[in-house]
């Protein structure tokens, strides 16, 4: 809910509200925004983001921002749409030089069907909503985190379509993963970052999920990471944990960020788990939107900022 017509950071949004939201700024920044739709869900929904480009000079400079692939997470998708509206309107120098030298792709909400289940029936959801029979019983959705095809199925993951981490009967089987991916694949080459917006745990996280090794990059982007969590502290004290994701929680295979980063070597790939560590945990109160947005775009300012100096 909302005053009319205003998408305001001190209340979570309906679908609806998000994709009208990403619509006004197509409306109000014509030489800047563009919508951009990444097929559909399975119950119909447009997989709906925003390409933000300041300058044709940027396009070999993209940063990827996904959100709410969980559907109960609604932290992640508020921050992501806080820090698309500051990468819009701010005045702050570092965020202006942040906007102004990367080409953003934005998608708040990259799982409407589970958010809107979670939104009007069931809060807890985590996964998609395509039925899945099994031994004459129905479940619903697969973990769309669980769903890309790097190194899919090769653990942390079910094939039981009960489970909340239910991998899919395939790599992409989800009509929500397939159509992001698909889009991914058409810019991957010309990211710099990518970063998939989780909650909650207050965690960097960075691949793979698949194994605790420390592949590619991780020296250098666990150093930027040290950096970032120190600028997200900065502003109210929020304390971060960094490192890979079997090292700070449990073997996951088939998440968007692993299959980024293994298909396409992007620089830049983390994954946060925003606020908080369990007192409200999914629950976390609209108050905390804005203060969690501020320290969040605070780290990716120092992200990039460290990024460009190696
Ligand atoms: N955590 C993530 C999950 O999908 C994760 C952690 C991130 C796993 C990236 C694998 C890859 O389980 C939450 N809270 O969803
Ligand atoms: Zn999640």
């Amino acid at each position: 809910a909302s005053r009319a017509g205003v998408f305001d950071f001190d209340s979570y949004h309906t679908v609806e509200e998000y994709n009208d939201f990403l619509r006004s700024l197509v409306v109000r920044f014509p030489s800047t925004v563009t919508l951009i739709q990444a097929g559909w869900s399975y119950e119909g929904r447009p997989i709906l983001g925003v390409k933000v480009s300041f300058s044709p000079a940027n396009a070999n400079n993209g940063i990827f921002l996904e959100s709410n692939m969980h559907a109960r997470e609604w932290i992640a998708g508020a921050v992501n749409a806080y820090i698309l509206n500051e990468l819009l309107t701010s005045h702050d120098p570092a965020v202006r030089h942040l906007a102004e030298t990367h080409d953003w792709y934005i998608f708040p909400i990259a799982n409407p069907d589970g958010y809107v289940f979670s939104y009007t029936s069931t809060r807890m959801w985590r996964k998609t909503r395509v039925p899945y029979s099994m031994l004459g019983i129905t479940c619903f959705g697969a973990d769309p985190n669980r769903n890309w095809p790097f190194r899919w199925n090769t653990g942390g993951s079910s094939s039981l379509a009960c489970s909340d981490t239910y991998m899919g009967p395939s790599p992409w089987s989800e009509p929500s993963t397939r159509g992001l991916g698909e889009f991914i694949s058409t810019i991957a080459p010309s990211l710099v970052g990518y970063i998939s917006i989780h909650s909650y745990s207050q965690m960097l996280l960075l691949p793979y999920g698949h194994t605790s090794a420390q592949l590619d990059n991780y020296n250098e982007t666990y150093a930027i990471g040290v950096s970032a969590a120190r600028s997200l502290a900065r502003r109210y004290g929020t304390q971060y944990t960094i490192g890979n994701i079997p090292e700070l929680l449990y073997v996951a295979s088939g998440s968007s960020m692993d299959w980024v980063k293994g298909n396409f070597g992007t620089p830049i790939a983390y994954t946060y788990e925003l606020r908080d560590t369990g007192r409200f945990g999914f629950l976390l109160p609209a108050e905390q939107i804005r203060p969690t947005g501020e320290e969040t775009l605070d780290s990716l300012v120092t992200i990039f900022e460290e990024y460009d100096k190696i």
